[in-house]
């Protein structure tokens, strides 16, 4: 009969999991949503914003940043959950080809960190390097891609770089995505079109100043050649070595998920409420009893004990 009970409520809980909310932004970038001049007219623009380094006029100003499958190339991001929890369902992110005026992109590489990317070779990588969850990425089919903008330099108002989203389930990471309270690190990549240029960029947050704590990672070569190893670093806009280092920048996605329900132990049934339901449980295990669900303060003994910590929280559980 309890079996039965469990069932239902494994069916309840893969129902809720199908409504994914929107959890997290790590910020926008369309700078002009309505709209530029020339071949793009109307159609809404993402403006890099540029910048110079001291003692040069260069206006520096990065359209993407690569996040390539074919060039084994990444990004990653920070993200933290709260308390409660998070049960991950999706992650939307963006990309263009330059030049590629449809969506193109047909595989999404995912994977997460509990700490900030580094591998061999990284700059600053700890003694200990940290691996990520999964030893090998995800693999996912996107969504269709969805037209948001196009990506310009800071002065260009005719470059075509059609941006797409493109959102991909995060089911397949470890427990379905769920989450503890934490600071994690998510890494994707993209597969695209191979010609005229496998390349898969990503646009950056714009414009810059609108959120803070810039600290995106990059999976590339450290000095700019496609044959050098790739390498976890911090990528940084303008950096040229010996005479700036640029500055850090973050990177557009969002997930999509639902919080975790906040545990509700003497919930033994699993109802979301404590009644005498979950007391008539804990009396079919009274007596000594390890590991017993019902022995809610942990003595090895279902007794008097555990059904007044029941009775405490009598009535429904909290969200
Ligand atoms: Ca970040
Ligand atoms: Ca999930
Ligand atoms: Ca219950
Ligand atoms: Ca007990």
């Amino acid at each position: 009969m309890f079996q039965k009970v469990f069932a239902v409520m494994a069916l309840g809980a893969v129902a809720l999991s199908a409504h994914a909310d929107a959890l997290y932004s790590n910020g926008a970038f369309i700078t002009q949503p309505t709209g530029g001049t020339g071949t793009i007219a109307g159609l809404p623009i993402s403006k890099c914003d540029g910048f110079t380094v001291p003692g040069s006029t260069f206006v520096y100003s990065t359209t993407g940043i690569a996040e390539t499958v074919a060039t084994s190339t990444a990004v990653a991001e920070d993200f933290t959950v709260p308390a409660q929890g998070w049960d991950l369902d999706m992650l939307t992110v963006y990309a263009f080809q330059t030049s590629q005026t449809t969506a193109t992109v047909t595989q999404v590489q995912v994977n997460l960190w509990t700490e900030t990317p580094y591998n061999a070779g990284s700059p600053g990588a700890p003694a200990t390097l940290p691996q990520p969850m999964l030893t090998a990425n995800l693999l996912l089919t996107p969504s269709p891609g969805v037209f948001v903008c196009h990506r310009q330099s800071a002065s260009s108002t005719g470059t075509v770089r059609p941006v797409f989203a493109y959102t991909v389930s995060l089911d397949g990471l470890p427990d379905g995505g769920r989450l503890p309270a934490g600071r994690y690190w998510i890494q994707w990549s993209c597969l695209g079109a191979a010609s005229p240029s496998n390349n898969v960029f990503t646009p950056l947050v714009s414009p810059r100043t609108s959120v803070s704590g810039h600290n995106a990672r990059q999976l590339n070569a450290l000095d700019g050649n496609p044959a050098s190893p790739r390498v976890w670093f911090e990528g940084r806009e303008g950096y040229v070595a010996g005479s700036s280092d640029g500055r850090a920048f973050e990177l557009p996605f969002e997930l999509g998920g639902t919080l975790l329900p906040t545990p509700c132990p003497a919930d033994l049934d699993g109802d979301r409420d404590v009644n005498a339901g979950d007391v008539a449980l804990a009396l079919l295990d009274y007596g000594p009893c390890v590991p017993c669900a019902a022995d809610l303060d942990g003595d090895g003994d279902v007794n008097s004990g555990d059904i007044a910590l029941m009775l405490l929280d009598f009535g429904p559980c909290p969200n």
